[in-house]
């Protein structure tokens, strides 16, 4: 499992009072603390509504790698900010996202291609985001050849279903796992899936434990890669345990210590 940490995000007062403040201290924090938990990439968002959007990105990408080399997943609809990101950026980069509208594709993936990025195709067009598995895999299946086109492989290729609050929208979790079944078969080699994992649980109770019950499910469907919480050691437990059950990792007695220590830093 590819695993983005979810907390550099101006969704949350901390990071949304260090934007204000341009204080770099809780950015590098959450940036050492979300890498020692195991991210492979950190996401990082602006937050609704912020002055000058091309300024913070730029800004919080370099705040981030004066202290983590961790690459980072680029996370916003603001094309300016986006460059501003990339820019900013050393190493390979994860865009985060377009959608399957074709504006959107002949903005983005140009920048993907002229900054050697990785790109996340998110399963929405102008219509909002569909119901259906089918329809949703219909849109990831015009990005993959969107994607093509401007001559990026399918495996740079992260496709997101959109999972959707099950507080509010219950009828969508299980045509997100038929989705995530149906694109590994949209190309060969498969593009990689993706979701925000913790978009399932807003609005709920048990906020946790409704988080890692889907993304092990999520798994069984071959879920490659998720924007969740790392420090949750629950979840974390999750990962670990559904490799061993999806035999991608090797059992032994001692699989969960061996993971956790892995992660300790
Ligand atoms: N797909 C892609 N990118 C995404 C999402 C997605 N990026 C953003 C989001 N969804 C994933 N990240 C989060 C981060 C935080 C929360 C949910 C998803 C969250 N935050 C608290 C809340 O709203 O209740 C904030 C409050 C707090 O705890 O302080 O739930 O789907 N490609």
């Amino acid at each position: 499992m590819i695993l983005i940490g979810e907390r550099i995000n101006g969704l949350f007062r901390d990071v949304a009072r260090a934007i204000a403040e341009r204080n770099p201290e809780p950015i590098h924090a959450l940036a050492v603390a979300q890498t020692k938990a195991g991210a492979h990439f950190l996401d990082v968002n602006t937050g609704p509504a912020v002055d000058e959007p091309e300024k913070v990105m730029g800004w919080l990408v370099r705040t981030v790698q004066e202290v983590v080399d961790t690459p980072i997943c680029i996370d916003t609809m603001n094309v300016k900010a986006l460059e501003a990101g990339l820019a900013a950026h050393r190493g390979r980069a994860l865009i985060n996202s377009t959608t399957g509208e074709r504006a959107k594709l002949d903005a983005i993936l140009p920048l993907a291609k002229e900054y050697g990025a990785q790109v996340i195709g998110l399963a929405m067009n102008e219509k909002g985001v569909p119901k259906d598995a089918n329809d949703r895999t219909a849109i990831a299946m015009e990005i993959v050849a969107a994607a093509d086109e401007y001559g990026i492989s399918p495996q740079d290729l992260y496709l997101d279903p959109l999972i959707l609050p099950v507080a509010v929208a219950q009828e969508h979790a299980p045509e997100v796992l038929e989705t995530l079944r149906q694109v590994r078969l949209l190309a060969d080699p498969p593009p990689r899936t993706v979701v925000g994992l913790s978009n399932v649980s807003q609005k709920s109770k048990n906020r946790s434990l409704v988080n890692r019950t889907f993304l092990a499910m999520a798994m069984a469907c071959g879920l490659d890669a998720a924007i969740l919480d790392v420090t949750d050691q629950d979840l974390m437990d999750v990962v670990a345990t559904a490799n061993i059950l999806l035999n991608k990792e090797v059992y032994c007695d001692s699989y969960l210590e061996v993971a956790r220590r892995a992660h300790a830093g």
